[in-house]
């Protein structure tokens, strides 16, 4: 990078407008692309030595010109930023797309022309799925979505993602009117919720009928190629052991399905909450259960996590909330005494879904833990906004935060800051939203918009096999890129990122899976955030 980095989506009318020049305090001008006027002199805010990029930052603010239009902003030193808007619905089409992008996912069947425009392809994963360790039995777990740049499906991130979608549906309802459209598409169920009706029906197969125990994931062997169709990934398919991570994920899931399907098709609602209630049922018959591991031939990704309390506190709290069932609170409150962490929503630390939950019940609550985690929420966010005031692009990663898929990590601070505006009842943390979402779409270290095709200079290259395989120039459009990972974690990383600032460690090559691949557990939680902005 980089001169002046702005949201390359724009700004709506009256939102906070910043953008970051790379320099020291400078003035600048913001004028109308459209006629050549300078609407808007100011000077950049303090500028600052920012650790997460390791350069020297200025902030510029035009937050009080609203009228909509084209821009680009000037600096008095000459630099220029790329043209932008201002106007309300900026964010629009770039919230349908990150939605749209979970159909681009989907595995088991045509995506077809009608849907999925120059990235049709066939269908995929249809043969049954051989019981690891117990080669004569087979499980016929098609469907769902595909985890990412790989073929695999795993139980505890798409629950992540659905979760994400479903409190999406749950908190903003009116963000999801528009039709995307999708081939289930009837006008009376919203599509957010055909969307992950397809990934839910998947969990529902990769239940155990006998225990009640969900297994871990599905996968080949082996990851293939990194430029084959999923059509073309035929080798043979393997379900991993059952976990608890994966079975108390699944029970949360399922249990806030049933509350959020019932009124739009009671029976599929009521299977869900029948499927939690026996993965619940496992969970209490295995209290103590070892954490998942790769079994030993294969290599596909392990989404290892020893720590199940989480998971089941989650699966109490949804239960709790949909049932109304006093021993599911009683559980609840039994696992809220463990140390873990509360307020986290990443796939490995499930333990914000199930404070969000309890905070959120209609049911009668324990007043002093109720308490509690309302205090430890408001705490939570209190420390992320103090880091955003700190850095340079104004969010809420700390240095050491730029880890495999950061992106998510700053989405998921996102959302936990709007969520703890709502339940605190102000808009305290809205604007420093905002600038999380300007970094996402261009306002960064790298001056790249991280979801492809969108923005005026979008990653082109990221690690996802059907956007380098299927021989259309732009990959599948509405992806979440990973993001910096300052642990250079893969070989291209290791030879060309090493020792560059967290913030930057990131190149927009497919090679570069520790920092360019794609994850639908990135994309839901980027649904959620703009959700609040549409
Ligand atoms: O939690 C620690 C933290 O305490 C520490 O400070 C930090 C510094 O290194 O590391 C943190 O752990 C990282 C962990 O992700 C956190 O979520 C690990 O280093 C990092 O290796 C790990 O990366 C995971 C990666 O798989 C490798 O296991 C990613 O989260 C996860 O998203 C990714 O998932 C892959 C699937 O396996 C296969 N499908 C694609 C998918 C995305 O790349
Ligand atoms: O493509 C794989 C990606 O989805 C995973 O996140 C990543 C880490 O598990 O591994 C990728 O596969 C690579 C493998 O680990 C090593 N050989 C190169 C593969 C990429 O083509
Ligand atoms: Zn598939």
């Amino acid at each position: 990078m980089m001169g002046i980095t702005i949201n390359q989506l724009g700004y709506r009318n009256k939102d906070t407008k910043t953008a970051v020049f790379a320099g020291e305090n400078e003035g600048f001008k913001l004028i109308s692309q459209e006629n050549g006027e300078v609407v808007w002199e100011g000077e950049t805010l303090i500028s600052l030595d920012d650790a997460a990029s390791g350069m020297t930052v200025s902030k510029l603010d035009f937050s009080e010109w609203q009228q909509p239009g084209t821009y680009y902003v000037k600096m008095n030193n000459g630099s220029q930023s790329e043209p932008f808007l201002i106007g309300e619905e900026v964010y629009e089409e770039a919230h349908q797309a990150l939605l749209k992008a979970f159909y681009y996912f989907r595995c088991g069947m045509d995506l077809e022309e009608q849907y999925a425009g120059d990235w049709k392809h066939g269908k995929c994963h249809l043969t049954p799925a051989i019981v690891y360790g117990d080669e004569t039995r087979k499980v016929d777990a098609w469907g769902g979505w595909h985890d990412a740049g790989d073929y695999g499906k795993y139980v505890g991130p798409g629950a992540k993602a659905v979760a994400d979608l479903l409190l999406a549906f749950e908190c903003y309802p009116k963000a999801f009117a528009r039709m995307v459209p999708l081939p289930e598409t009837d006008g009376v169920m919203p599509d957010v919720l055909h969307e992950c009706r397809y990934e839910l029906d998947w969990m529902l197969r990769m239940q155990d009928n006998k225990s009640g125990g969900v297994f871990h994931k599905l996968t080949t062997l082996r990851f293939p190629s990194a430029d084959t169709m999923p059509e073309d990934d035929t080798e043979e398919l393997y379900v991993s052991p059952i976990s608890a991570t994966a079975t108390g994920c699944f029970a949360g899931i399922m249990a806030m399905a049933a509350r959020v399907y019932d009124r739009f098709d009671a029976a599929f609602a009521s299977s869900c909450l029948i499927a939690a209630e026996a993965a619940w049922e496992w969970l209490t018959l295995h209290p103590e259960y070892p954490g998942f591991r790769n079994p030993s031939s294969i290599v596909t990704g392990e989404y290892g996590d020893k720590l199940d309390t989480d998971e089941r506190y989650w699966a109490a709290a949804e239960l709790y909330r949909t049932t109304g069932e006093a021993r599911y609170h009683e559980a609840f409150q039994q696992l809220a005494e463990f140390s873990f962490d509360k307020y986290e929503l990443g796939w490995a630390d499930m333990g914000g879904y199930g404070t969000i939950s309890y905070l959120m019940s209609e049911r009668e609550r324990e007043a002093g833990l109720a308490e509690q985690l309302q205090a430890g929420l408001q705490e939570e966010a209190g420390k992320l906004a103090a880091v955003c005031r700190q850095d340079g692009f104004g969010i809420s990663l700390l240095p050491e935060q730029y880890i495999w898929g950061s992106n998510m990590v700053l989405l998921n601070q996102a959302m936990l800051l709007l969520i703890a505006d709502r339940l605190g009842g102000t808009t305290a943390y809205e604007r420093l939203v905002l600038d999380h979402i300007h970094y996402l779409f261009g306002m960064n270290a790298v001056g790249m918009s991280y979801v492809t095709g969108f923005g005026s200079k979008p990653i082109r290259h990221p690690h996802h096999r059907p956007s380098e395989g299927d021989g259309v120039d732009e990959p599948v459009p509405g992806l979440v890129s990973g993001g910096p990972n300052v642990g250079v974690q893969d070989e291209y990383a290791r030879e060309h990122l090493t020792g560059k600032a967290p913030a930057a460690a990131f190149a927009d090559v497919m090679e570069s899976y520790s920092t360019n691949e794609v994850t639908i557990y990135w994309n839901s939680p980027a649904v959620f955030v703009l959700s609040h902005f549409v």
